[in-house]
């Protein structure tokens, strides 16, 4: 009876653990991505700790116990035990695998493209069209007539969609504090969802390519600049009243075209051509060409 009462207890206990699969916001994070994530962290960790002092505990006391045993019996077939053991292990994987994929299979960590597509429909939503190229990022800001090089810059507080792409090889874009990573593959668009915190405000993050690709694949960081909504809005303003045809000229815009140029001057002039206005490059090399 005694026995019952064990498994029974073991069951129920593992089964609430399993009813805590639901996804959790961890506090204190960046970004809605980072939260999720975060929150599952924090709660394998809940899980993997008492787990590991259990079967340590039982190893180490296993180890004292039987430590002038010269002649060891063979263990006698208990079956609640191998059962009770069997159910655990069970248990514990089946936690870990319903909370990982709760989480990995949420719209802020793996948005689909109709994700993408709805909450760029939202009157709020910042969309941001990003191209990763050798060996620069290019932002361009969806329906304000705005492209930055080198600097992203976002509002906290509203929902962002970004729509990644590359103009050559496979990149990725690794925002590590926003909980951010996601291929840049020519030809094909993936997206990201999220969400940056109020607490985020006036903070910088870098952002890296997280795929080799190529001899300046070190040099390719972007540096996310978060501002609330109103500065944001101001921000636009001011680069479309000083950054008609190049993004370059004025402000945040220059940081960013001077990086564009920094990683590609060294290596060809179609590089730092590209990063400034694509329209003038073109007339230049008009020009050039009938004269
Ligand atoms: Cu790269």
């Amino acid at each position: 009876m005694q026995r019952q009462h064990r498994w029974v207890g073991l069951v129920v206990g593992l089964a609430g653990l399993l009813l805590a699969t639901e996804p959790v916001a961890a506090a204190g994070a960046a970004s809605t991505t980072a939260q999720f994530i975060n929150g599952l962290a924090d709660r394998l960790l809940w899980v993997a700790v008492p787990v590991t002092l259990l079967t340590e505990g039982v190893l180490f006391y296993a180890i004292w116990r039987f430590r002038r045993n010269d002649t060891p019996r063979p263990t006698q077939e208990r079956r609640w035990l191998e059962i009770s053991w069997t159910l655990a292990t069970a248990l514990i994987l089946l936690f870990v695998g319903v909370s990982a994929y709760s989480v990995m299979a949420h719209p802020s960590v793996t948005p689909t493209r109709a994700d993408a597509v709805q909450t760029a429909q939202g009157n709020d939503a910042v969309v941001v069209n990003v191209t990763g190229s050798q060996w620069y990022w290019t932002f361009e800001y969806q329906g304000e007539n705005v492209t930055t090089q080198g600097t992203l810059e976002l509002p906290a507080n509203r929902p962002v969609v970004m729509r990644i792409t590359s103009s050559d090889v496979i990149h990725s874009v690794f925002i590590p504090k926003l909980g951010i990573k996601k291929d840049a593959i020519p030809g094909q668009t993936n997206y990201v969802v999220t969400t940056i915190e109020n607490g985020s405000v006036g903070q910088q993050y870098v952002l890296f390519c997280a795929e080799y690709c190529g001899r300046g694949h070190s040099d390719m960081t972007a540096t996310v600049n978060v501002f609330t909504p109103a500065q944001y809005q101001q921000w636009l303003a001011s680069q479309r009243a000083g950054g008609s045809g190049s993004a370059g000229s004025t402000g945040v815009g220059s940081q960013a075209a001077g990086s564009g140029q920094g990683s590609a001057s060294g290596e060809s002039s179609s590089g730092s051509g590209a990063s400034n206005a694509s329209g003038a490059g073109a007339g230049n090399a008009t020009a050039t060409a009938s004269g």
